[in-house]
């Protein structure tokens, strides 16, 4: 049996294929589970011919589309489109982030299945229960699948990497170019009320055993790795252990990581070590400058331990990529005051993101009936759903202002592609984003 599974392309999204272009590394998990039994193709529309181009040489039986991101719907919905009258045979199964955690949208689609959570098992129990005709969609009802939440990565297949071998060194992320992803852990046991992470595992710390991680690592050819954990370090133990067996392998790679500040503060030895092996640069959820905003995050942490992190990070030579709330009520002075501490701390990769509801999220729950837009597309933390307090024209002039102000500030210090902003890829590309942001109020019909 044919299995196709499609990522979507977001042509029109602020944060462009210019600055960040991946692996569908869900697709690849996906696949691993599938493609022992099954002939798998992963077709990524970002990079790959239309659908119409494959449709002439190809017939896939079951389709898997991919909504990653809530801001994926429209494009997803054409694309369901598009398959539905290219291959009106095949069956249509949704699955990816925005379809396990919210609604929104996906009774617009016209699809068999729709899998809720990680996808591989659920799917390869699908596919034998299609061969053998026992499941079948009945009066146009898309059929509901839910995988029991996983307790640990050994429940399911490694990622299959070789399928899409063909685009593997034109991903990038930003400075690092190529970049494979890689997943050694998932969940956070803490609850901030913008994020959606810890809800996905119920809080619970799911790990990849340290012998998995070194056979994936292996099978990589990419310098360059993005840990895309939820906080890679939340098993310090752990972290030191695989950064001696990484050591001990010999695999030399250039780590991207998530963590929170507090804990490279309160394991500072542990950074040492990987900054040792080659931790090159950590994206820090900063957040704020303000505890009451911190509390109001219920982020538990302090902003002393963000100031101590960085001054760790830049004594182990680990470049600091520090993310920071803009709230819809900031007037022109928390804008400054913003730039001015980002500034004074030396912050090597700004980043900064509108605090977005999304859905799903205790914050979303809150706010659910405050919001000035529903355009799926502007749920990608560069737009604001919650009134401003400044006219929205002020406050996108002033967000734009913020990041060309913070980029410059800090290029003196610029990493060894002059990047003075995290998300800064090619000659233009930082501009179009600029502009995209200042002309954010355009956006809202
Ligand atoms: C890596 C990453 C990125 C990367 C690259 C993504 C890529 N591959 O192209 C970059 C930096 C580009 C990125 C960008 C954005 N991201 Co992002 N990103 C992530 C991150 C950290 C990891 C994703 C990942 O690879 N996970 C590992 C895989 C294996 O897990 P998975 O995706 O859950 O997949 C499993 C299941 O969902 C399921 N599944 C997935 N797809 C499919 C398809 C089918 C058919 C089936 C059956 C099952 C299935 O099975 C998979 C394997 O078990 C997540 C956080 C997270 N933990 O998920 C955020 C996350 C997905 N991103 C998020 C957001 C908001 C964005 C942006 C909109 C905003 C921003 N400012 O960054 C942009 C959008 C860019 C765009 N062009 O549209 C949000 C999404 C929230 C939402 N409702 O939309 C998340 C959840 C983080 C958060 N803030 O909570 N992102
Ligand atoms: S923002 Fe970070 S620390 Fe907070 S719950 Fe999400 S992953 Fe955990």
């Amino acid at each position: 049996m044919n299995v196709l599974l499609i990522w979507p392309n977001n042509p029109n999204t602020v944060l462009s294929n210019d600055l960040s272009c991946c692996e569908p590394l869900s697709l690849e998990y996906v696949a691993g589970a599938l493609s022992p039994y099954y002939e798998v193709e992963i077709w990524d529309l970002r990079l790959d011919p239309p659908l119409e181009v494959l449709a002439t040489t190809y017939k896939p039986e079951v389709i898997g589309l991919a909504i990653p991101f809530t801001t994926s719907l429209p494009y997803a919905l054409r694309i369901s489109k598009q398959i539905k009258q290219l291959w009106p045979e095949a069956s249509l199964v949704l699955g990816g982030h925005h379809a396990t955690v919210s609604d929104m949208w996906i009774n617009l689609f016209d699809a068999d299945y729709l899998i809720s959570g990680e996808g591989g098992n659920v799917f390869l129990k699908l596919l034998r229960a299609i061969e053998a005709g026992e499941r079948k969609r009945k009066n146009k009802e898309m059929i509901l699948l839910k995988e029991d939440k996983i307790v640990s990565f050994d429940e399911i297949a490694k990622p299959n990497r070789a399928i899409l071998a063909r685009h593997h060194h034109k991903y990038f992320h930003s400075i690092y170019n190529p970049v494979a992803l890689i997943r050694f852990s998932a969940g956070c046991p803490f609850n901030c009320s913008f994020c959606i992470l810890w809800k996905l595992t119920d809080r619970k710390y799911i790990v990849k055993n340290n012998q998995r991680i070194l056979e994936e690592m292996a099978e990589i050819t990419s310098k360059n790795l993005y840990v895309v954990d939820d906080e890679a370090f939340i098993q310090p133990e752990r972290m030191r252990i695989l950064a001696q067996d990484i050591l001990t392998s010999g695999i030399k790679k250039r780590y991207h990581m998530y963590l929170r500040a507090d804990t490279a503060v309160r394991h500072h030895t542990i950074i040492e070590k990987w900054a040792h092996i080659g931790l090159d640069s950590v994206l820090v959820g900063a957040e704020s400058f303000s505890e009451d905003d911190l509390k109001d995050y219920s982020k538990k942490a302090v902003v002393k331990d963000t100031i101590k992190a960085v001054h760790i990070f830049h004594q182990n030579d680990i470049k600091v990529r520090a993310n920071f709330i803009i709230k819809p009520d900031f007037t022109e002075d928390d804008f400054k005051k913003l730039e001015e501490s980002v500034i004074k701390l030396k912050i090597d990769l700004p980043s900064f993101a509108v605090l977005t509801p999304l859905p799903g999220t205790d914050l979303y729950i809150k706010h659910k009936d405050k919001l000035i837009s529903h355009d799926p597309e502007l749920f990608d933390c560069y737009h604001t759903l919650l009134p401003t307090k400044m006219s929205i024209e002020k406050f996108y002039d002033c967000f734009a202002q913020l990041m060309v102000n913070t980029s410059t500030g800090n290029k003196a210090k610029s990493t060894e592609s002059d990047a003075p902003m995290f998300y800064f890829s090619n000659d233009n590309s930082f501009e179009k984003m600029i502009n995209k942001i200042k002309t954010g109020h355009l956006q809202y019909s």
